[in-house]
């Protein structure tokens, strides 16, 4: 019996994959490839050749291309000596190699790198190299992609330098764990264990923001706890630095601007008292002390209940520049956000922060970028473009994004994220005539700014596969690869990155990149078309709640984006309604304000009539009941593309997609349902004919409650977290 028993345990051992698929690999993940590619590729990577002199971040390329090829080529690339095959790194300064090969490395910045196939000594080899170790790991990465994903690599001459100065991420991770709007599980960094002890999983993270070239991340939620700045924490944070420099990686911190008075005991945090400038410089500097290559801070003032220079009657550039003057010294730089509205102000929401910020155009420091959400309200599934790209042609603008899907139905919808970012990169200001871009804007090219910026909401946390989807992981590096290069288009990310994660077997990429690609689109109809937003659910954001109306802040209510009425439906945005329109460039003004609207932007800007004819021909009221059920439908094409994927992914991974993907079709009909249901009240207007009513009145859909939904932590103790007001005590 035993004997039987333990041979069936030896059997079930031996169909048991050696390595579990589950996605903490995430893209890094370097299984061995099919016998044809191990003929292709094994004789042209066989050895790596590293620089003499070495340093963390030359180890960290060594290490990284060893592990790489060994895995991928299914045989020990070691650290060896110049051979056929060898793949040479290092930079002039390192390798006299690469020295000897005099390469034109000049244009590539301090973080460019040059893959190129050589003759060395009569050896056909391929040389990473760059002007600094930096640029050298981001060639390593840059040369194993292509393995990944089967290129050729045998006459390889390619550069590569980042257009985006800045590649960062904005973790929104709270001190005690949780994390706001985090669908991922709880925060990696373990704040309790730190300094002594930094999880040294971390370095799985590090290692792929550095694949994508991220080079700083902030650390903590830009709703700020003051105790992010205290001697505790910079210590804990000076640990984590240590970890992450060996990858590029700088650290940031959110600070809250009444830092002075919570932490440094002072009366007032005016920026224009000189004991708070005083202040701010002691602090920096000792930061600096500690962790010298410090980033610097991203600030949220004066937005949702976080103090700020308003308080004191200060502009907020005189807020950014008491702080950007402490970094100064240091080269570090002070991102400040302009996501600001106040419940105070009964200007149309969509306008306030151009109205706040566009008169401080050329107000803030050198070493200060003004961080803008890409929409002016707030990580819709669609957005116009915010209209200060364009309209701050003195300041350094940054674009921040949103990675975890706040209002795009979190971890369970399949929302492929880079076919967003595109679409506000690629939109025309129009500010200086034709392909005035958001891309040419932030990238610093359209005004001639020399540094420019991208911030993604990071959407990483302790779930064993980092971003608690699968296809979530698409979305980190998807915004990594835009970053350093926005022309690269979302479709060839996808391909990339299903490549690496998955499979590149041809069939897996016709079904499944389309079906990325799909997916935003069919978010926008299921969700919020036609140029509706935010209809979510108050407080979690999660699931329909267009009917609330009764929030304190009328700005946040869902009943103040739609204003549907027995007339019809949108918010008038032209110049006969709070003439947001008015914000863009004149051509963009015109259009939007216009019968000629593209549909897609229709109820941002405009209130239409029920019988209002669209460009289909049919009613607007018809017309939004065909585009909820072309976005279920898109979901439903999903799920088969998906079902049929099952011969080409491993088990573990596809049965989690498989499960998603049915939750997401039953919400999306939760969301057709309970809004066609809402807006009934309103239109009193038929289906229209072959679309099924939905099965349950309003009420029915307003008594779904989560009281517990993730994402907004301390919420149910009331609208924005607590923090505590004196963090000494
Ligand atoms: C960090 C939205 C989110 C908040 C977030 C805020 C911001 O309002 O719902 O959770 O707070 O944006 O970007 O500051």
């Amino acid at each position: 019996m035993f004997l039987r028993l333990l041979t069936a345990a030896l059997l079930l051992l031996l169909v048991v994959p050696a390595q579990a698929e589950d996605g903490y690999d995430l893209w890094l993940r370097y299984r061995p490839m099919e016998a044809e590619g191990l003929a292709k590729y094994r004789p042209l990577a066989r050895v790596v050749v590293a620089a003499k002199a070495t340093s963390p971040t030359l180890d960290a390329a060594k290490a990284e291309l060893t592990r790489g090829l060994s895995g991928l080529l299914n045989q020990a690339v070691g650290a060896g000596d110049l051979a056929d095959g060898a793949v040479v790194i290092g930079t002039p300064e390192s390798s006299a190699f690469v020295a000897r090969l005099k390469l034109p490395l000049n244009g590539l910045g301090r973080e460019g790198y040059l893959v190129r196939s050589v003759s060395l000594s009569g050896h056909a080899v391929t040389v990473i190299a760059a002007n600094s170790d930096i640029g050298v790991l981001y060639g390593s990465f840059a040369f194993l992609r292509l393995i990944q994903t089967r290129q050729d690599i045998g006459h390889l001459d390619i550069t590569s330098a980042p257009r985006m100065k800045f590649r960062l991420l904005n973790h929104w991770d709270n001190l005690d764990g949780t994390i706001e709007r985090g669908y991922s599980g709880h925060s990696v960094f373990d704040w309790h264990k730190m300094p002594d002890y930094v999880d040294p999983r971390l370095t799985v993270m590090a290692r792929a923001d550095a694949s994508v070239g991220i080079n700083g991340i902030s650390l903590n939620n830009v709703s700020a706890d003051p105790w992010a700045l205290s001697p505790m924490y910079i210590e804990k944070m000076a640990a984590l630095a240590d970890l992450l420099r060996p990858y590029g990686i700088r650290i940031y911190v959110a600070a809250k601007f009444s830092a002075p008075v919570e932490l440094g005991k002072l009366k007032t945090a005016d920026p224009a008292d000189p004991e708070v400038q005083a202040w701010w410089k002691k602090e920096v500097d000792s930061i600096y002390r500690r962790i010298p290559d410090f980033g610097g801070f991203v600030v949220k003032a004066n937005s949702e209940g976080q103090p700020g220079p308003r308080d004191y009657n200060r502009s907020q550039a005189e807020g950014a520049n008491v702080i950007a003057d402490a970094l100064a010294p240091h080269g570090g730089t002070m991102f400040w956000r302009a996501f600001v509205y106040s419940e105070k102000d009964p200007t149309d929401r969509a306008k306030q922060a151009y109205n706040e910020f566009k008169p401080l155009d050329g107000k803030f420091r050198d070493n200060a970028f003004v961080q803008v959400k890409n929409g002016a309200i707030d990580f819709q599934p669609r957005e116009p473009a915010h209209p200060l790209f364009g309209a701050m042609p003195k300041t350094n603008l940054a674009l921040e994004v949103q990675l975890t899907k706040e209002y795009l139905g979190q971890t369970t919808h399949l929302v492929y994220l880079p076919e967003l970012f595109k679409e506000v990169l690629d939109w025309d200001t129009e500010a200086r005539g034709h392909g005035s871009t958001v891309a040419k804007v932030v990238d610093g090219s359209l005004e001639g700014h020399d540094t420019s910026a991208m911030v993604g909401v990071a959407n990483i946390g302790d779930d064993r596969n980092w971003t608690g989807a699968q296809f979530s992981q698409a979305d980190w590096y998807g915004f990594g690869r835009l970053a350093w290069n926005p022309a690269l288009t979302s479709e060839q990310i996808a391909r990339e990155w299903l490549g690496m994660t998955f499979t590149n077997n041809p069939a897996f990429a016709k079904a499944v990149v389309p079906m990325m690609m799909a997916s935003r689109e069919a978010v926008v109809d299921y969700m919020t078309p036609l140029g509706l937003h935010h209809l979510m659910a108050t407080g979690h954001h999660y699931g329909p709640g267009p009917w609330v109306g009764d929030l304190p802040r009328p700005e946040q209510n869902p009943v103040y984006f739609h204003r549907a009425d027995a007339n019809g439906i949108g918010f008038d945005r032209t110049p006969s309604g709070s003439d947001a329109t008015s914000q863009y460039a004149p051509p963009i003004a015109k259009l939007f304000s216009g019968p000629d609207i593209p549909d897609q932007y229709l109820l941002w800007f405009q209130h239409v009539g029920w019988d209002h004819k669209m460009r289909s021909g049919r009613s607007l009221w018809d017309e939004l009941v065909v585009q909820y059920d072309k976005g279920i439908a898109s979901v439903g094409e999903m799920r088969k593309t998906w079902t049929a994927m099952k011969p080409y992914v491993d088990a573990e991974r596809w049965s989690q997609e498989a499960a998603f993907l049915a939750v997401q079709e039953k919400e999306a009909r939760w969301w057709r349902d309970a809004s066609i249901a809402y807006w009934e009240i309103f239109s009193h207007r038929p289906m229209p004919a072959g679309h099924a009513p939905p099965p349950h009145d309003v009420e029915y859909y307003k008594a779904i409650y989560f009281p517990y939904a993730p994402g907004r932590p301390g919420y149910t103790a009331g609208p924005f977290r607590n923090t505590p007001k004196d963090p000494t005590e």
